[in-house]
């Protein structure tokens, strides 16, 4: 009888360092990408200390691994490297850990659609900061992509989560929450494809880390110490909810120690992703001009005023489209884990002990031409408008089940807006002749991505140094 170890393909191993020399240091997700087409749907690496590691990507392979009666999420080894300072925080947290329920459902309302009425004029405050930068530039500037993208993303999250303001457009460099989060991001991959020894001698490393991540708790701490002097004020925001909510099903409220790790994780999950779609959609429309011209005829006809209302952000079908199919062909958040329950067979195939796992590769599930078609490089948002027609089991830039992303509906009301009121007040022009390339730091970006943009002749107020700030009107 064949073994599985005989069923599922795995390329060629180099003695002690297994798979190891085929990933590339700097782009692991993009060297799993490749393996993918080479391998088939499914492939396995040997890993130095980490054997028999199986990778997924076909949509049925990952449409059985979503059923939650039989496997669950994993906290694999890239999440368990983030747990040194995000702990037991909602992202990091294993399903059976006490604090996953109890935050989940303290926090569940603070994200639902109804929630974004609340935060909309905040979102708006942060995207004019960004109109107002972009229309004082000379014609021959660039706009670095993005770092605009992440100074808006994460004064965002600061604002809306803790009324903190990070002000990043008032600076010429990250904020130093920034650099603390890229460096401790980009350490913890590294650590992945270290040897365990290696690892060991890295002091240097290993102490900036620690100095990241002091930095970072100081500055949530801070934010608490704040908030708790000042008293609740009436802020209807995350760290409002986080101090005085109570867990339906305990009765009990988060702890300190954990309220600090739901607040790095807010910060980092709240605009790392975000700001890479953002980018990745710039990128696509300025080399899909048909599709450019479609979204400005949406803004031009919704987008009547200097700032757009919360119903008007709902009304720009096509600009969410086009950020629905910006995250097929770039999901910034590019893998999950998933593990067994009890003993299965996956897919009715493969036999998984309970506790194997399967990680997902996002980027080549979506581009499964059994689900997309043949033309799965083609950037198409039209792949969007009738929402029946999309092969959901094969589209999960979000996630999966109940540890699916709880900022979904933040991300793109946030995404929708800033996009949609970018192209209102801009024209955009590829004055770099920018060629794609893809930085990883867990997330996805692309990386140098400059362009230059003109004021359009036609956008409302577009010379006032003072837009508006747009009130919400729910629907
Ligand atoms: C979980 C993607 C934006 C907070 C996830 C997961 C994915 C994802 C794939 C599941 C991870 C896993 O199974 O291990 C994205 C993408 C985003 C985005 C692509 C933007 C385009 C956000 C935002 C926030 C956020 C804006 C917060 C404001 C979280 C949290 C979890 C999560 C807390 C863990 C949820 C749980 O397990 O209970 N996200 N995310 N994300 N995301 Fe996001
Ligand atoms: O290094 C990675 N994977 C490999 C390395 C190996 C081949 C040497 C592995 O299998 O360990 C990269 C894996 C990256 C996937 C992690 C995605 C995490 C995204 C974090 C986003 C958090 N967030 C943001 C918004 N919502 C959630």
């Amino acid at each position: 009888m064949a073994t599985k170890e005989t069923m599922i393909p795995q390329p060629k191993t180099f003695g002690p360092l297994g798979n190891l020399p085929l990933v590339d240091t700097k782009a692991p997700v993009q060297s799993l990408m490749k393996l993918a087409e080479e391998q088939g749907p499914i492939f396995r690496m040997d890993l130095p200390g980490r054997p028999n590691n199986l990778y997924i990507s076909g949509r049925e392979l990952v449409e059985d691994a979503c059923d939650e009666s039989r496997f669950e999420k994993n906290v694999w080894a890239p999440l368990q490297k983030v747990r040194s300072f995000s702990g037991d925080g909602l992202f990091t947290s294993w399903t059976e850990e006490p604090n996953w329920r109890k935050a989940h459902n303290i926090l569940m309302p603070s994200f639902s659609q109804r929630a974004m009425i609340g935060y909309h004029d905040m979102m708006v405050d942060i995207a004019m900061q960004l109109v107002q930068k972009w229309a004082r530039l000379n014609p021959d500037e660039f706009v670095d992509v993005p770092e605009d993208m992440t100074r808006l993303t994460l004064d965002t999250i600061g604002l809306c989560g803790f009324h903190y303001r990070f002000n990043s457009f008032y600076r010429e460099s990250n904020h130093p929450f920034v650099e603390a989060m890229t460096r401790s991001l980009d350490e913890s991959m590294s650590q992945l494809q270290r040897l365990g020894v290696h690892n060991k001698i890295m002091v240097g490393k290993k102490a900036q880390m620690q100095r990241d991540i002091d930095y970072m708790f100081s500055l949530v701490d801070k934010i608490v110490k704040e908030r708790r002097e000042r008293g609740d004020q009436g802020e209807n925001d995350l760290l409002n909810n986080m101090l005085s909510g109570e867990d339906s099903d305990s009765g009990e409220s988060l702890s300190d120690e954990n309220i600090r790790y739901q607040i790095i994780t807010f910060l980092i999950a709240g605009h790392e992703t975000t700001s890479g779609l953002l980018s990745f959609a710039l990128y696509f429309l300025l080399h899909n001009p048909d599709k450019l011209k479609k979204a400005q005829e949406e803004v031009d006809r919704v987008l009547t005023d200097a700032a757009p209302t919360y119903k008007q952000v709902r009304e720009m079908k096509y600009i969410r489209m086009i950020l629905n199919e910006t995250l097929r062909l770039w999901p910034t958040a590019p893998a999950f884990s998933l593990r067994a329950k009890e003993d299965t067979l996956l897919a009715g195939r493969y036999p998984m002990a309970k506790g194997e796992a399967v990680n997902v590769l996002i980027p080549v599930l979506h581009r499964d031409r059994s689900a997309w078609g043949d033309e799965v490089e083609a950037f198409r948002p039209e792949r969007f408008e009738d929402p029946s027609q999309v092969p959901n089991d094969a589209y999960k830039p979000f996630g999966n089940g109940q540890r699916a992303c709880i900022g979904q509906q933040f991300a793109m009301h946030e995404a929708t807006l800033v996009l949609g009121t970018l192209l209102r007040y801009f024209d955009i022009v590829d004055g770099a002749n920018y060629e794609l390339k893809i930085k990883e730091t867990l997330t996805l970006k692309p990386d140098g991505f400059t362009m230059q943009v003109r004021p359009r002749a036609n956008a409302p107020m577009a010379a006032s140094p003072f837009p508006g700030s747009g009130t919400a009107v729910a629907e």
